[in-house]
């Protein structure tokens, strides 16, 4: 344990979607992965904070979640945030259609598309298993093409809960590395620097 990495990072991740995509249910199975002490539940309730330790680093991570783009924070929110997560449903045309008319111009015309952007297709109605998904990942290739925001694409519909921490995990550290890439980082800091 001694090479662990002195300090705490903060890490903030906005977490969009419409309605009943599995956005908290998502959230709440990265939950799973840490003591519940370790765990702050604002009253507003789409805002989590989590103590976690992996990958030899203390983490706080700060997870806010928004199903409108209307509602108050979000900006700031977004551009405090280390990476944005649009959810969607995957067996659902209308969330599939709001991806791009909704989330992804809301985000192009807010000029958020600097972040680490990471869409998660989820299905889970047990009831709409045999159904044709509506979407794979050579089209989703393309919307990143044709809307020109770039984005990573995973399928979280078909992974256990073990999987899932697993991503948001893996996810993070990919943040950190693109931030540090981009120059978004340096960005940030001298943003914070600058006296008015
Ligand atoms: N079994 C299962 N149920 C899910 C999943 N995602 C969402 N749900 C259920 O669908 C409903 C809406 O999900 P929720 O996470 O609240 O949606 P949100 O509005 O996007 O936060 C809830 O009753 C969840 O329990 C999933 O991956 N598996
Ligand atoms: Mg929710």
């Amino acid at each position: 344990m001694s090479n662990i990495k002195k300090g705490k990072k903060i890490f903030k991740i906005c977490v969009l979607g419409d309605n009943k995509v599995g956005k908290s249910f998502f959230i709440n199975s990265y939950l799973t992965s840490v003591n519940q002490k370790n765990i702050k539940i604002f009253n507003d309730k789409n805002k989590i904070e989590i103590t976690k330790q992996f990958k030899n680093q203390n983490y706080v991570i700060k997870i806010t979640e928004f199903s409108s783009k209307e509602e108050k924070n979000i900006k700031e929110k977004l551009d405090e945030s280390n990476c944005v997560f649009i959810i969607f449903n995957m067996n659902d045309r209308d969330s599939f259609d709001n991806l791009f008319n909704k989330w992804i111009i809301f985000l192009r015309e807010n000029i958020h598309y600097d972040r680490l952007i990471i869409i998660l297709g989820n299905y889970y109605n047990i009831n709409l298993k045999n159904k044709f998904l509506i979407t794979d990942e050579d089209e989703m290739k393309k919307l990143s093409e044709i809307s020109e925001v770039k984005f990573i694409f995973y399928e979280i519909g078909n992974k256990t809960k073990d999987e899932k921490i697993e991503l948001i995990d893996n996810l993070i550290k990919e943040a950190e590395e693109y931030e540090i890439k981009e120059g978004i980082y340096d960005k940030k800091q001298k943003e914070k620097c600058q006296i008015f």
